[in-house]
């Protein structure tokens, strides 16, 4: 169960562990805020694809080591003055990474344990579920430095909070606090700094014993969403439930309930 290959006993920059169906892992250059070093995009390539193959990881951590989440980009591996291709960069570093994040069928939790500016903020808003620190902040601060957001922050951004909040930060490079981003529906909690690793790790235990694959389906549908029609969607959520309804966790959870018991969900 959760069997953990050699080649990631070796690490430099993400802690990458599994047990009893859960994965966590923790971006681990804490020194520089977690900032994405050429390693970590290599390293972070490594775990989200051998976390898609997993099909017996049922909820997946994605946190950070030290008093942040991920300061975005490591700014200090660019030269001063360096002009360059940053599309060549997204293409071969980020964007392949969050493709790859999107296909892990497991819920992913970003727990963020400290400031997430940057790709660091975007990499977090693209999971599915987003608790924050009450001392975390966001930082859109992509045009602090001439740029767009990216990792799909113009994408996921004004859906989450709306075309005039979602432009507002972008432009300005306004931190935005745990607690405010939940009330613009940025993020799912804040939870205070004191309770946050308990409540977390209560978080991904509950996740991880609910039926996964019903989960797994949930996080797919909510997206398709932005693209469908109406009629298309009500079509989708038909052939959808179909499946759900010939699941094993469907039959458990009816029996469950008419037995009036818990019901153990072994995510299939
Ligand atoms: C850092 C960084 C960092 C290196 C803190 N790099 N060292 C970009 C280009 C390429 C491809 C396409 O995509 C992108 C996407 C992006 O992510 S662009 C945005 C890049 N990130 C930023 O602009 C954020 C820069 N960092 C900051 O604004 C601040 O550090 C924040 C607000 C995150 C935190 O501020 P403080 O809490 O005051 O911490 P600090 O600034 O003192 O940082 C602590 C250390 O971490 C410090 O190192 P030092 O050796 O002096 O102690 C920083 O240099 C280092 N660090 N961010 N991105």
């Amino acid at each position: 169960m959760n069997q953990m290959p050699d080649k990631f006993n070796d690490l430099k920059t993400i802690q990458y562990d599994k047990s009893n169906h859960i994965a966590t892992v923790t971006l681990n250059r804490p020194d520089k805020l977690n900032a994405f070093s050429a390693t970590m995009h290599d390293e972070f390539f490594a775990v989200l694809t051998d976390l898609v193959n997993d099909s017996d990881i049922r909820c997946v951590l994605l946190t950070g080591a030290g008093r942040g989440f991920c300061a975005g980009q490591d700014l200090g591996e660019r030269k001063s003055g360096e002009k360059m291709d940053l599309g060549d960069k997204l293409e071969n570093g980020y964007n392949k990474n969050l493709r790859l994040l999107k296909s892990i069928q497991a819920p992913v939790v970003c727990a963020v344990n400290g400031v997430a500016a940057g790709a660091g903020a975007n990499i977090a808003l693209n999971c599915d579920i987003v608790v924050a620190k009450k001392s975390a902040k966001f930082i859109q601060s992509f045009s602090n430095i001439g740029l767009i957001p990216d990792c799909n922050g113009t994408w996921v951004l004004p859906k989450l909070i709306g075309l005039a909040k979602a432009k507002a930060i972008a432009m300005l490079g306004t931190p935005v606090m745990a607690e405010e981003a939940v009330s613009w529906g940025m993020i799912y909690r804040a939870i205070d700094d004191e309770t946050f690793t308990q409540e977390v790790g209560n978080l991904i235990e509950t996740l991880a014993n609910r039926p996964t694959r019903a989960l797994s389906f949930i996080k797919n549908i909510f997206d398709e969403s932005y693209s469908n029609r109406f009629g298309e969607h009500l079509d989708r959520e038909r052939d959808v439930q179909r499946v759900c309804g010939l699941s094993d966790d469907f039959a458990e959870g009816v029996a469950a309930f008419n037995e009036k018991r818990k019901p153990v969900f072994k995510g299939h």
